[in-house]
């Protein structure tokens, strides 16, 4: 493999290494079955009965209250079917917890349990935390509440158990101080303890300074997990969301391999600069392709639009042992 393979930019995107679908934004209000503000962020999963793509979307109402909902799609791109009706609304006053709406969920197919794990913000009156539901065809849920209480978000499972033990990448963000990336463990899905700092946020002026986030679930390579992660720069204009990449130990997910020093994806397009929340890419999902190569990676563009770009998880890795983080600042 050559360099000039390695780093596939889209034309003019220096550095970037997923590439933008042409007919992005992919799903917008526009075409919601059912009035809403915004759909974005959402999670995303192979179905394992029919091989379907199962978006679940983050749709913010007109009241500002998030719920979740699927679309289904043969190859991911093209010919969505959405649920006529909200699939998983936030459940208020049953679940004082969801007070006002769930957001970005994270999806893993988890074998052992024969079940998805749907890892979700749950918005409360004491901000927002991190909730788990376990479903088998995204029609019934079976809830079990806030795993991580606030201000924690963007958590996904691991679909396997290291040492009899069940692990969760999530961001707590401390009262005063850095946001970094915790990973916390559990014997039963219920019950988390052994947190400790996976990844911590980098300082001063590089992208992924003071905040950072889990995007996607962790995807098994044969050299470990591979993550895509956000960085929050904060700038006098407001705040930049952009994308960056790390792999973790495949025995011991406490280990970071490697992460990437540059971001590899950023808020470059119209429907990425402007919307309710300008200069935003978001993932939660990320789906390989049969060719067990090519990943779709889907995400919120300034927390108004549903898009997709693909990558070469061969390419990623490549790219991250030539551009990994030394610990120079
Ligand atoms: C983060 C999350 C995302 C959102 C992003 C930009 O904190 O809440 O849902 O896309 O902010 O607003």
């Amino acid at each position: 493999m050559n360099p000039t393979q390695e780093d596939r930019t889209d034309p003019g995107q220096p550095g970037e290494l997923l590439q933008r679908w042409p007919q992005n934004p992919l799903l917008t209000a526009a075409l919601w079955p059912y009035p809403v503000n915004a759909v974005f962020n959402p999670g995303a999963v192979r179905l394992q009965d029919t091989g379907e793509i199962l978006l679940l979307a983050r749709a913010e109402d007109r009241r500002g209250i998030s719920h979740l909902a699927t679309a289904r799609s043969a190859d991911g791109m093209t010919q969505w079917t959405i649920d006529p009706s909200p699939t998983f609304p936030a459940r208020s006053p049953d679940r004082p917890e969801e007070v006002w709406g769930v957001e970005d969920p994270r999806i893993v197919w988890v074998p052992e349990i024969d079940r998805y794990a749907v890892t979700y913000t749950a918005y409360s009156r004491g901000g927002p935390g991190v909730s788990l539901a376990l479903t088998q065809d995204f029609r019934a849920f079976e809830y079990y509440g806030m795993v991580m209480p606030p201000e924690d978000k963007d958590a996904a499972l691991f679909p396997r158990r290291f040492g009899g033990h069940w692990a969760m990448i999530h961001r707590p963000v401390p009262a005063s101080g850095s946001a970094h990336m915790w990973i916390s463990f559990s014997p039963d899905l219920r019950h988390w303890g052994s947190h400790r700092v996976l990844m911590p946020a980098r300082d001063g002026a590089w992208w992924d300074a003071r905040k950072i986030g889990l995007n996607t679930p962790p995807i098994e390579t044969p050299e470990g997990w591979l993550i895509i992660y956000h960085g929050v720069r904060q700038t006098a204009a407001g705040c930049l969301y952009r994308l960056g990449l790390a792999l973790l130990n495949l025995e011991d997910p406490t280990k970071v391999i490697y992460r990437s020093d540059e971001w590899i994806f950023g808020p470059v397009t119209p429907y990425e600069r402007t919307g309710d929340v300008g200069d935003v890419v978001f993932p939660c999902g990320a789906v390989l392709d049969p060719d067990g190569d090519t990943l779709k990676v889907y995400y919120g563009g300034a927390d108004t639009s549903i898009n997709m770009a693909t990558g070469s998880v061969q390419s990623m890795l490549a790219w991250l042992k030539r551009h990994h983080y030394d610990g120079t600042v």
